[in-house]
């Protein structure tokens, strides 16, 4: 299963990805993970990623692409994965069109997890609380939802387009949203 979960920052994509490569059997790559790790590494892309993602805004295409290369390069992709924080903009969209086709590794199912902006920022300001992370302040979480709706929502429509995009009411328990993504891929 080749799938991409797409939806505003705290709609809980990481949330299911995390519950959905166990059911799946594919590994859960996640761009603001492989990020925060370079951060934390101290490496030459993590100096230049920290305080763009600080701010809330998006790291450069080139490095997310680069890194997105390396991580689909690995052995583990070979019975297909769960991709999550990728595509967040149109150019990102057709990048990742052309290295699925290099790699002959077309993507399986879209899925949008659709939630209202007040509640995502409830659930952003409880994970700011339990968990600290630097760009879950109030400031940069209202930049990144602009970013979402000025970038990332049109990609929505690029994958309606394909009729590969399947939305899913991202609002309820954690066990509800899994039954629904994986009601979703059955049907795809
Ligand atoms: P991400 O790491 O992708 O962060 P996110 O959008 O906030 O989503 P996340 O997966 O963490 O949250 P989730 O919804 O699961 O990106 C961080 C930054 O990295 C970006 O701002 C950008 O700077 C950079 N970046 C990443 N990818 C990039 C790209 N492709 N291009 C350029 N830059 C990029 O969960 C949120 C909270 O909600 C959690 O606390 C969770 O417990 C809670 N929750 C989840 N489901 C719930 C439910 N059903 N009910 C109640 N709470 C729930």
């Amino acid at each position: 299963m080749r799938l991409v979960l797409l939806g505003p920052p705290g709609s809980g994509k990481g949330t299911q990805a995390t519950r959905l490569k166990e059911t799946l059997g594919v590994p859960h790559i996640s761009t603001g993970d492989l990020l925060r790790a370079e951060v934390a590494a101290g490496s030459p892309l993590g100096l230049q990623a920290k305080e763009v993602m600080a701010r809330g805004e998006l790291v450069s295409d080139d490095i997310l692409l680069g890194m997105l290369e390396s991580r689909l390069g690995r052995d583990d992709v070979a019975k297909g994965f769960i991709l999550d924080g990728y595509p967040r903009n149109l150019a990102q969209a057709d990048a990742l069109d052309g290295l699925l086709a290099k790699i002959g590794q077309p993507l399986d199912a879209v899925v949008q997890l659709d939630v209202a902006t007040d509640l995502l920022v409830e659930r952003i300001a409880g994970r700011a609380q339990a968990e600290g992370r630097a760009d879950d302040n109030p400031e940069s979480v209202r930049k990144r939802l602009q970013v979402y709706n000025d970038s990332t929502a049109p990609v929505i429509g690029f994958f309606e387009n394909r009729g590969t995009l399947t939305r899913i009411d991202g609002v309820g328990t954690m066990d509800e949203i899994t039954a629904r993504i994986l009601a979703a891929l059955k049907k795809a």
